[in-house]
């Protein structure tokens, strides 16, 4: 199985949920940027102090701080797999993190995209009920991954690493989805 993974889809899609049981069942290492940054917040540091505010609005929150998170992780990645979930979040994150996998010797062996329509992300979302989990701010959480993460498909299609999987159903069945497409079934 491919274990050097992206994770990418909109909010709400489960890449959170997924990328948890996928890394606990093949013992890989679970880099999430949003539970990094929600860690720095409930620490109440100064980075958590900038972050909070804007993942509160729904925004991204600057590539200089996300990169400086995942710069710190990445000498913890090991070499059992990985799976970055929810980075990169734009382009520009995606072309810094390329050299950095390179000088580490990890390549990068494929992108999995979780597919889902507004309706159900919304519903699932508001039922989570995250700090930043209230309908507006989910809109425009919504329109901000169309302008800025979805030209990350492309991107990656275009270096054939993308696996688009519908994520659309029961969680064992997404996972199940998921673990089929990254053996090449
Ligand atoms: P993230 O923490 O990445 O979260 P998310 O996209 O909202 O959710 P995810 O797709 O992981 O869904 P989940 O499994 O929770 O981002 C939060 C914020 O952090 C961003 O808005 C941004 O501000 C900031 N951020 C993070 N990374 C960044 C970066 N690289 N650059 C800049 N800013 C960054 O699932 C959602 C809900 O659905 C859950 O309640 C779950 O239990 C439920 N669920 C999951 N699968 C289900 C299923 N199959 N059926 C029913 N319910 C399901």
């Amino acid at each position: 199985m491919k274990k050097r993974l992206l994770f990418v889809g909109p909010p709400g899609a489960g890449k959170g949920t997924q990328a948890a049981r996928l890394c606990e069942q093949h013992g890989m290492k679970h880099l999430s940027t949003g539970d990094l940054l929600r860690a720095e917040v409930a620490a109440g540091s100064e980075l958590g102090k900038e972050a909070e505010a804007v993942m509160n609005r729904g925004e991204l929150v600057s590539d200089a701080l996300v990169l400086a998170i995942v710069k710190g992780q990445l000498g913890e990645l090991g070499d059992g797999g990985w799976l970055l979930d929810g980075f990169p979040r734009n382009v520009a994150q995606a072309e810094a993190l390329k050299p950095l996998l390179t000088e580490i010797g990890q390549p990068l062996e494929a992108v999995v995209l979780l597919e889902l329509d507004d309706a159900v992300l919304m519903e699932r979302m508001l039922s989570r009920g995250r700090d930043d989990d209230n309908e507006d701010v989910i809109r425009h959480r919504l329109e901000v991954y169309r302008d800025k993460t979805a030209p990350l498909i492309e991107h990656y299609r275009n270096q054939d690493l993308l696996i688009a999987v519908d994520a659309q159903g029961s969680i064992d069945a997404i996972t199940a989805r998921i673990e089929e497409a990254l053996t090449g079934g």
